[in-house]
């Protein structure tokens, strides 16, 4: 399936890879290839020059989060633009239902219903085919074939000459505790009898899903024929079959991804297995063939969510007020794996204090130690430190069973963090800095000092 785009798209990955190092010349280079790769697998031309100047743009403008190194960055930008392009994921419900298959001549309704017939059958579900196609002599025939060899009911009238009564009579046959799929004629073209004929069944049979049925083969006019029908008779899902013969898929999955009815399954088969629930992710991953490419995104997450993180301490220490509960929801933050390491690389001030060194080696057993000390304080004396004095702090050692000494050199390190985070503050332009650094998102802020 999309064996050539697939292999170029690979070479371009592995271009990456190997490179001795990612630079604009590399960038502008992978961002051809793409586009190449993308053309000739049949997208649509505006699609392709808009998803790799998305990738050009972004690998020249964005950041990676830091941690990450540029090239995986540029890899994942390539993922995330190529999943973009296919559109939004369409969950399967796997209760009972009625789907109704639509589509022009021989696109592959009737196989597509025998296939979905084994997909919910294989869910564990009650499965019924309808057999509404009057036009095509040996439609009941060939569906009654399919039914008999999956073991599924079908239910049609055999010389009748109007869909609208099959699918009444369907409809007072069955209960509602079935995946009912009604397969439908086609025609030559979306003619205004066949856009009639489907508003009259969607009265009757009121189905949870319309799913169009259109054949890969056509490539990128698949977009104006979901389109079309999309707006005709509102489809719910696009299935696009022969996917497994046709080099025109990638043009027919970008197109259809366009016109807002996402492609739920591709069938890539004659048999009654060849179905898939389409996913893009799981697609451009397999398409890609990086093994490895879910461990690069989890990590990206990972980094993104550390750097939230140190976006939060970060906002607290310029924030101004600064008391004993701050304090604790800093050490707290950066106590988390990762946080500090990224808070003081990016400030080169706080580089110079020892305490902060103490800090990564020792920040959980100095948290829990201080937890139980900061617990013993009142909210007043949590608000204001500068209250907690002789007899105060007696008690709070007292009341949390350390001794005195641990009580003050607590103390002496809240006040030294809070100079320090005056000083911070009286650095305008630093602080300046900060704050536009903060609001762009981007926390790397060596050579601000
Ligand atoms: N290779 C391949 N062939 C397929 C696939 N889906 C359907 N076909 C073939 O396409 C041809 C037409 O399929 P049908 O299911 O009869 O199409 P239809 O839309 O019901 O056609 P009409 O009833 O004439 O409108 C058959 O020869 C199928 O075997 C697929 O995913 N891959
Ligand atoms: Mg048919």
């Amino acid at each position: 399936m999309l064996d050539s785009l697939g292999q170029s798209l690979r070479e371009t990955m592995r271009k990456i890879t190997k490179a001795g190092h990612v630079d604009r010349a590399l960038i502008k280079e992978v961002v051809r290839d793409i586009q190449r790769a993308l053309l000739k697998g049949d997208v649509e031309v505006h699609l392709a020059l808009k998803l790799s100047k998305n990738v050009e743009q972004r690998a020249l403008e964005e950041k990676p989060p830091s941690g990450m190194s540029i090239r995986d960055f540029l890899i994942k930008i390539i993922y995330e633009e190529l999943v973009k392009i296919l559109g939004e994921e369409k969950e399967v419900s796997l209760h009972p239902q009625k789907i109704m298959l639509v589509g022009l001549y021989g696109q592959g309704k009737t196989t597509t219903a025998g296939k979905l017939a084994r997909y919910f059958q294989k869910k564990g579900l009650s499965v019924a085919l309808v057999a509404c196609d009057v036009h095509r002599p040996a439609a009941y025939e060939q569906l009654k074939q399919l039914g008999e060899k999956l073991g599924v009911s079908v239910f049609g009238i055999p010389g009748e000459k109007d869909a609208r009564k099959i699918a009444r009579e369907a409809m007072k046959h069955f209960h509602g505790d079935k995946v009912l799929i009604f397969d439908t004629s086609g025609r030559h073209a979306l003619e205004e009898d066949l856009i009639q004929e489907i508003k009259d069944l969607k009265e009757i049979i009121k189905p949870n899903e319309i799913f169009l049925v259109i054949d890969a083969t056509i490539g990128q006019q698949a977009g104006k024929q979901a389109k079309a029908f999309h707006e005709a008779v509102g489809v719910t899902g696009v299935i696009v079959t022969k996917m497994d013969g046709s080099a025109k898929g990638g043009g027919a999955l970008s197109a259809v991804g366009t016109t807002g009815a996402p492609v739920v399954f591709i069938g890539t088969g004659e048999h009654l297995e060849d179905l898939e629930h389409f996913n893009p992710t799981r697609f451009i991953s397999r398409l890609l063939g990086m093994g490895d490419l879910e461990t690069l995104l989890e990590t990206a997450k990972e980094l993104e969510l550390q750097e939230e993180e140190a976006e939060k301490v970060m906002e607290k220490m310029v924030s101004g007020k600064f008391n004993l509960k701050d304090m604790y929801e800093v050490w707290e933050q950066m106590a988390k794996p990762g946080i500090l390491q990224k808070i003081l690389y990016s400030l080169p001030l706080f580089k110079m204090g020892e305490v902060d060194k103490n800090l990564v080696e020792e920040s959980e057993e100095k948290l829990r130690r201080y937890r139980v000390i900061l617990d013993s304080m009142t909210y007043e004396e949590l608000e204001n430190p500068q209250i907690i004095k002789g007899n105060r702090i007696r008690r709070i050692a007292l009341g949390s069973g350390r001794d005195e000494q641990e009580v003050r050199s607590l103390l002496k390190e809240y006040h030294k963090m809070k100079k320090m985070m005056k000083e911070m503050r009286g650095n305008r332009k630093l602080m300046r800095a900060l704050r536009k650094q903060l609001k762009s998102g981007n926390m790397d802020l060596s050579g601000l000092v």
